[in-house]
């Protein structure tokens, strides 16, 4: 296969590769991105580019004949997944031993699936966990750089205290008030100007039509329509579609070769091409990345990467939970998709937990208040080389899960017992359960910062070589985290552009 060259390459198009993508090309520098996705950009029959959570269909999900949503069952019964045809959908559910990670596909990565929380952590536990980045400069410069780039807004209070759509909300805040917890507004990367315009029935209404995770057909700050945007605006960013990077691997002369499958809806591997560059930044994300590495580094194609690769992984302690509401305490058959208010008691040092007051959009009444849970889990997992299907196994264990639920049980059992209200088991699958555990939105880590690469995001062991996604966070950031992801790919390109690409 024919070698296409060009002086960059970014694999994956999720949030930290736009960064990286954004910056190379205001530097003048000519960049390729990679994606493995689709370009969500064209309409299908129905005229919709992405379908809804209410009706999904094969662009729900990567390759799949069911999908595989997050929240299986109501009152135990199988009624909300359902079946598709196999085709490049835009939500992946990857699945190891006893954790399986919800990923974006497409360009965009994960911002084209997400809820759009865009959250700026503590910084006082920024601090705790990147003891080697100046906090200061980062809540300085980079974090206001993400915030404004990604197009951060909040919900009008007035507005939020009056929607029918936010009633979930308001009852979960006065839960948490009568137990004496504090809950927050998280900002957003939704436009709420639209949503309002939704509520009032002048314009199409996507949150308020049950879409999220398979995609929003409007009102979604997707990167898509910021960074990527003008990355493309730049003149110098172009980016290629449905091509998998399976392998990297250096030339005598220093530069990066890369091997790539191009894949067609079947999800066949039509052609198979090389791409070589000189400076090769990996935004593939937790998953994507790291497999990447682990792989260059125990076939022998990069065998000077550092033990740290695969290392420092884990699932910012997610749990997510449903309690069951009395008759009187109704959440409202109307829905918004975007969450906009967290209950935070990341400060009781005994049990840190930051729980995402989520939506269970039905269209009907269901008395269910449901949990996103963010758990100051200190357990951490490694990736192995798995030579038998070239691929990666991830070491976490369901009794390292156990710790994230049994923190979110603390705090929700104090929950209930002040509203004399129950958990509901019905939600996530049969036999009952109480926790959801075993997945997680958020995977983090693989390629810590300061371990596996440089303060700055160069990878160990070569040059030119970085990795600019959520596999440099140290498996927990404490909040929903594509606004630290975005802030460190900042810092990163900020760093990078005037010390490594010099004339
Ligand atoms: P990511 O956005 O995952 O992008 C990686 C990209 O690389 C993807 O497009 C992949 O298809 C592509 N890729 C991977 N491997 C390859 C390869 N070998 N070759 C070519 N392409 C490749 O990475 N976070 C929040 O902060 N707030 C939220 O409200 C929130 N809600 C979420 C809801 C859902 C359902 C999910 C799944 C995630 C949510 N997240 C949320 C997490 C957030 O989307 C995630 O942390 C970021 O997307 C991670 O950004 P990265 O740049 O690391």
């Amino acid at each position: 296969a024919a070698v296409d060259n060009a002086p960059a390459i970014v694999v994956g198009s999720g949030y930290g590769a736009a960064v990286a993508a954004l910056r190379l090309g205001q530097a003048g520098i000519r960049t390729l991105m990679i994606e493995m996705g689709r370009l969500w950009n064209t309409a299908g029959s129905d005229g919709k580019v992405f379908c809804s959570t209410a009706s999904p269909d094969q662009r729900s999900m990567w390759f799949r004949t069911r999908t595989e949503a997050p929240l299986a069952t109501f009152l135990w019964l199988d009624v909300v997944n359902k079946d598709i045809s196999p085709y490049p959908g835009v939500l992946d559910r990857v699945h190891f031993a006893d954790m399986s990670v919800f990923v974006g596909r497409g360009v965009g990565g994960g911002s084209l699936v997400n809820g759009c929380m865009a959250v700026t952590p503590l910084k006082s536990y920024f601090a705790e966990q990147f003891p080697t980045v100046d906090a200061d400069e980062m809540y300085a410069t980079y974090f206001p750089r993400a915030n404004a780039m990604l197009g951060v807004n909040t919900v009008d209070p007035a507005w939020f205290e009056s929607t029918e759509w936010y009633r979930f909300t308001r009852i979960s805040r006065k839960h948490a008030q009568n137990t004496g917890l504090r809950t927050t507004f998280v900002p957003s990367t939704y436009d709420f100007a639209y949503m309002q315009k939704e509520a009032a029935g002048t314009a199409t209404k996507s949150a308020l039509a049950q879409e999220v995770i398979y995609g929003n057909n409007h009102g979604k700050k997707s990167l898509d329509k910021t960074y990527l945007a003008a990355a493309l605006g730049t003149g110098n960013v172009t980016i290629t579609t449905m091509e998998r990077v399976r392998a990297i691997s250096r030339a005598s002369d220093g530069s990066y070769v890369l091997t790539a499958d191009r894949i067609n809806d079947a999800g066949t591997v039509v052609e198979t091409k090389q791409y070589s560059c000189t400076y090769l930044f990996l935004g593939g994300g937790s998953l994507g990345t790291t497999e990447l590495l682990v792989r260059a580094r125990d076939t022998g194609t990069l065998p000077a990467l550092n033990a740290s690769v695969g290392a420092g992984w884990g699932p910012n302690g997610n749990t997510m939970l449903g309690r069951a509401n009395h008759l009187w305490d109704t959440v409202g058959a109307n829905q918004s998709t975007m969450p906009v208010m967290g209950i935070d008691d990341w400060a009781n040092t005994a049990n840190p937990v930051f729980a995402e007051i989520a939506p269970l959009p039905t269209g009907l009444e269901h008395w269910v208040s449901l949990y996103l849970a963010i758990t100051k889990n200190p357990q951490r997992a490694a990736f192995t080389y798995d030579s038998a299907t070239d691929g990666v196994k991830l070491g976490w264990t369901a009794a390292q899960s156990a710790v994230s639920s049994g923190m979110a049980k603390k705090l929700f059992d104090r929950i209930n017992s002040a509203n004399v209200t129950i958990y509901r088991t019905d939600l996530f699958g049969t036999p009952s359960r109480t926790f959801a555990d075993d997945f997680t939105y958020h995977p983090l880590g693989g390629c810590v910062l300061g371990k596996a690469t440089d303060n700055y995001g160069r990878v160990k062991g070569y040059s030119k070589l970085y990795v600019t996604d959520g596999s440099l966070v140290p498996g927990s950031i404490g909040v929903n985290p594509f606004v630290t992801i975005t802030a460190l790919a900042e810092r990163t390109m900020a760093r990078v552009l005037v010390e490594d690409t010099a004339p």
